[in-house]
């Protein structure tokens, strides 16, 4: 069988390959004629381990091809990015793209399936495209004979650990009909070791937005915690290991902020389907939103105490043992104190190369975590990166310490923890 992936970004080109290296042949899809050129080559233009080996393995066996272009299958997948706009409204225009491109190609019998993170109603639409489109093929099970089969499958990969969650997670799957769920739920057993699930599509798209949801408003209530233990003098990271002592307590970990694509995001799509319903998972995305705010003030504070205060911030990425920078509130931490000025910033991010460019200030260096240290009054710990354990304890005793995870205030002695 033949499948054709829309989108060869952090699902788009991992499922691709996954899906060769079990035999399929996959024609993938990149509007970067860079990505393509890359792929085609073996080369890899995202940082996920066993991810470069895959796909090289899966190009060398002949069963991988990129181009720009769409073509002919049996299968289609798109896995396109969602933003939100300015106003926090769901972006679709990647999604409406990829799927308008694919229509021309569709043949009665095949199947697409749309695993972008979407609002309620996006596989319906998609239904609907096609249909307005394509006066010869039917999305009905009246019309067998010239059907197409629609279906919604989302992505629940966790970066990082990308290549074996695919294979292990479980996946839900929801059809714009059932004959459309089983035969997607058919494709999936081919490679998905994890339980596939069958619903339909709208209860498939929620679920997606569910579960991010889900964590988003538990870290916020994590986040809410430091917040109060810093104005009544209790070590936020103590008492939530405490808490969760109880057998049905399971506290999440206060942290600067929430980062990344997925959980900053999918909130909002659910706050824009329902605002007046919303309301907790509304004020979840502002209590996360204003945490790096609150590690500024905290930091200014100390800083206010030093005459020509020199910072060592301590990670940049989004999350421990990653490069992402996107939507990172570490970042935002930073560029903010860097735009500021009146303190040195040596910025250890052992994960990146050179500082992204939007650091370009004369105030700050790159260095390395210990020599970061070793310069610095104040230690500004924003993430919990396992090359940061290197740093010795006896480094940090005459420094003043802003630790947003816990790294070194897992005992009640270290002076500031936000
Ligand atoms: N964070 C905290 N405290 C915690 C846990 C996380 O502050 O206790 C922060 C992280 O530092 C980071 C952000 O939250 O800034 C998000 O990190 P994450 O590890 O929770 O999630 P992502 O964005 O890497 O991936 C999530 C996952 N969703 C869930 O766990 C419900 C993943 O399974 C999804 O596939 C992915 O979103 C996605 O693509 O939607």
């Amino acid at each position: 069988k033949k499948v054709c992936v829309v989108g060869l970004g952090y699902i788009g080109l991992p499922t691709a390959s996954l899906l060769a290296l079990n035999g399929f042949q996959v024609h993938g899809v990149e509007i970067n004629i860079h990505t393509v050129e890359g792929i085609n080559q073996g080369k890899v233009h995202i940082a996920e381990p066993e991810l470069e080996h895959a796909v090289q393995r899966a190009v060398g066996g002949g069963l991988l091809k990129a181009s720009t272009l769409p073509s002919e299958a049996d299968i289609f997948i798109l896995a396109v990015p969602t933003p939100f706009r300015e106003n926090n409204r769901p972006d679709l225009t990647y999604v409406e793209q990829a799927a308008k491109s694919i229509i021309p190609f569709l043949r009665a019998g095949n199947l697409v399936i749309l695993e972008s993170t979407s609002p309620v109603g996006t596989t319906e639409r998609i239904a609907d495209w096609i249909v307005e489109a394509r006066d010869d093929l039917s999305i009905s099970d009246a019309a067998e004979y010239n059907r197409i089969f629609i279906s919604y499958c989302p992505e629940r990969v966790l970066p990082g650990q990308i290549m074996r969650e695919l294979v292990e997670n479980d996946r839900i799957i929801g059809g714009i009909d059932d004959a459309s769920t089983h035969f997607t739920a058919e494709f999936y057993k081919h490679f998905v070791k994890g339980a596939i699930l069958e619903s339909n599509a709208r209860t498939a798209e929620m679920a997606k937005l569910t579960e991010n949801s889900f964590r988003d408003v538990n870290i916020a209530f994590a986040n809410e915690l430091s917040l109060i233990c810093d104005q009544l003098d209790i070590n936020v990271w103590e008492l939530i290991r405490l808490a969760n002592h109880h057998p049905r307590v399971n506290i999440l970990q206060p942290g600067p902020g929430v980062g990344g694509h997925c959980i900053a995001v999918d909130p909002w799509f659910l706050v824009d389907a329902a605002p007046e319903q919303a309301k907790l998972i509304h004020t979840a995305r502002i209590v996360n939103d204003q945490k790096p705010w609150y590690v500024v003030e905290k930091v200014l504070q100390q800083a206010a105490k030093l005459r020509s205060p020199v910072i060592a911030c301590l990670g940049l990425s989004f999350k421990a043992n990653i490069d992402d920078l996107r939507e990172s509130p570490s970042m935002a931490i930073v560029e903010h104190l860097a735009k500021m000025g009146g303190a040195t910033l040596y910025v250890a991010e052992p994960h990146i190369e050179k500082l992204p460019d939007r650091l370009n200030y004369e105030n700050v260096f790159f260095a390395d975590a210990e020599e970061a240290v070793q310069q610095a009054d104040i230690v500004l710990l924003l993430v919990n990166h396992e090359a940061f354990r290197f740093i010795s304890p006896n480094l940090l005793q005459e420094k003043i310490v802003v630790d947003t995870r816990g790294f070194f205030l897992q005992s009640p002695r270290m002076e500031v923890g936000v």
